[in-house]
């Protein structure tokens, strides 16, 4: 890793207050920034900076630390598949026989997620919200018995073949393999931009899981908004909170990957955008942040692919959904801790895209995790080492 002499401050704000808040990051080459090391340097810098922001219950020595799905042990990878199995026989927290589509606690937090779509997306919650759901998910997977801390997906290490990927590669320390592959075209996903599409060529699976853990996992809710192969048309299930049984499927598709989701776009991101609002958007492929485009958190998701893995409503009911949102989480992080005094806001709408128009998104309003979990106020979730509710960190 080559680190320059030259030095520079992330942001107009922090050079008028270089003597308290100037954060210092190398200038990388391209070489670096496309390898991946520049983005393990800034999240050394950020692993740094953060230690000063300890506070309530959460300190040094009992800080959670999340790490890349590869860094685990194979007895770990086979621990966390464990307590996720767990959570799919744990009883659901939802009044019985009022989701039928509900079987377990692990349906819960699809659930939720359906439930608050339109209210988490392309709104001022969307990261303080998926960063307290995958702690709620992660503190029931300790409740299960696991003794690690939730993994992420590292997608630029993934960009030239997603089946050999440790993540999905079918192994029993996978999260299981590709979809079973049959003959279609790709997706035309929408875009915040009305009648504008990111056109996706399909990818190397389709059909069902069939192999490693989940290849027996059943799905029952939504679809919702599930892109349909060769159209321009999504397709919903006509109760999405019914009892709707189907395999998991999934389509790795790597050009989603090579397209929005490369060290170099998420490097640039952290390094490029100084303000919440251009960093949300950008990374969310929202125009004017970035010409329409997936941005890298909907690159993954359309990397992973399938039913319901390329639905934005119940794309949790893919075991692999929390791994590529702590990755989305420790973007954010980073991108928090190179600069902490200047990035604690937030801006948004309510309601997605500002529809139906509505209020902005404040700090103090809270972000409902019933039944999973109690409501919190979305200040006490922008500090990862805060304490109560939150104590991680990311290496
Ligand atoms: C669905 O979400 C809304 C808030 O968006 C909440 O008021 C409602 O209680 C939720 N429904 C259930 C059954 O949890
Ligand atoms: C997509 O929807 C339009 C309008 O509802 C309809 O005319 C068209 O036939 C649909 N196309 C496909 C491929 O389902
Ligand atoms: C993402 O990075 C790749 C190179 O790694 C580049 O070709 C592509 O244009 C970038 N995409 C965006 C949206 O910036
Ligand atoms: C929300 O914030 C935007 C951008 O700052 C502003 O233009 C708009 O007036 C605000 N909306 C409301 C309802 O306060
Ligand atoms: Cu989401």
């Amino acid at each position: 890793m080559v680190l320059l002499k030259t030095y520079l401050c992330l942001t107009a704000a922090a050079v008028a207050y270089a003597s308290s808040s100037c954060t210092s990051v190398p200038t990388y080459s391209q070489k670096d920034i496309d390898s991946g090391a520049a983005l393990a340097s800034l999240n050394a810098i950020a692993l740094k900076n953060v230690q000063k922001n300890y506070a309530g219950s959460c300190n040094a020595r009992n800080v959670k630390v999340r790490q890349e799905w590869r860094t685990l042990s194979k007895a770990q990878r086979k621990q966390f598949i464990a307590a996720v199995k767990c959570t799919q026989k744990a009883p659901s927290a939802v009044a019985p026989g009022t989701i039928p589509g509900i079987h377990s606690q692990y349906d819960d937090f699809t659930y939720v997620h359906i439930n608050q779509t339109n209210k988490i997306h392309l709104t001022g919650s969307f990261l303080t919200w998926h960063r307290y759901f995958i702690s709620v998910y992660e503190q029931k997977l300790h409740a299960c018995g696991y003794t690690g801390n939730l993994p992420y997906w590292e997608w630029g290490l993934d960009v030239n073949s997603l089946r050999d990927s440790p993540v999905f590669d079918g192994s029993d320390t996978s999260l299981g393999s590709d979809g079973a592959y049959f003959k279609h075209e790709g997706i035309h996903i929408p875009t915040p931009q009305p009648g504008v599409t990111v056109d996706l060529g399909p990818g190397t699976g389709g059909g069902c899981v069939f192999k490693g853990p989940f290849k027996d996992l059943v799905v029952t809710l939504g679809p919702v908004n599930l892109p349909i192969y060769g159209s321009y048309n999504a397709t919903s299930a006509a109760n999405p909170f019914a009892d709707n049984p189907r395999c998991l499927k999934r389509d790795l598709n790597v050009e989603s990957l090579q397209r929005f989701s490369t060290f170099r776009n998420t490097t640039e991101l952290i390094l490029y955008q100084k303000t919440i609002e251009w960093f949300q958007g950008t990374m969310q492929g929202e125009p004017p942040y970035l010409a329409p485009s997936l941005g890298v958190h909907g690159g993954g998701h359309n990397a992973i692919g399938g039913d319901p893995g390329s639905d934005p409503s119940t794309s949790p009911g893919d075991p692999s959904f929390y791994l590529h949102h702590a990755q989305v989480d420790r973007v954010y992080w980073i991108w928090q801790n190179l600069d902490w005094t200047n990035r604690q806001s937030i801006f948004g709408p309510v309601n997605l895209l500002n529809y139906p128009p509505g209020p902005n998104t404040t700090l103090e309003d809270y972000i409902p995790m019933e039944p999973l979990g109690k409501p919190v106020q979305i200040k006490s979730v922008i500090n990862t080492v805060g304490g109560a509710p939150l104590c991680y960190v990311y290496i």
